[in-house]
């Protein structure tokens, strides 16, 4: 829902009989809704799904924000991940459990250059930050058909 310069996350939480309730706004935060990407995952291992924000700051700048679901109905929101250099577009972003650990990782899909192809980042979830490294050079995988958020 988008306020102004805000940006708010709701939420209709199930009743585990098939329905959704109501929904209610968990945070509002002071951010353009244009420079967010949501994805969802459970990055603490806590077994309530997050959200997962990137955003754009300015200069194009990428930081990783996490909405973080608390047991009080809430989201915590932190910033987990900031860069200097790391630009946000062009990017595509998605979720999953890379390593394997419980806690959801997040994936970041970059234009391989002139070449065509796709690099991928792991941003591996700490439970409290996130580690980042270059994971996969995909030359086969050419950027301009890829689809992810
Ligand atoms: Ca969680
Ligand atoms: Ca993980």
């Amino acid at each position: 829902m988008i306020r102004g310069t805000a940006t708010e996350a709701l939420v209709a939480r199930s009743t585990n009989t098939g329905g959704l309730r109501t929904l209610r706004s968990w945070v509002t935060m002071f951010i353009r809704p244009s420079s967010l990407r949501a994805v969802v995952g459970d990055v603490n291992r806590d077994g309530r799904d997050d959200v997962i924000l990137a955003r754009r700051r300015s200069g194009d700048l990428l930081s990783v924000l996490v909405l973080r679901a608390t047991s009080a109905r809430s989201f915590v929101l932190r910033t987990w991940w900031s860069s200097s250099s790391f630009s946000w577009s062009p990017n595509r972003f998605a979720t999953a459990d890379a390593n394997r650990d419980g806690m959801a990782d997040l994936l970041v899909y970059r234009n391989g250059g002139t070449d065509g192809g796709t690099l991928v980042y792991r941003f591996l979830s700490t439970g409290a930050g996130f580690r980042t490294a270059l994971w996969r050079t995909l030359p086969a995988l050419s950027w301009s058909t890829l689809e992810a958020l």
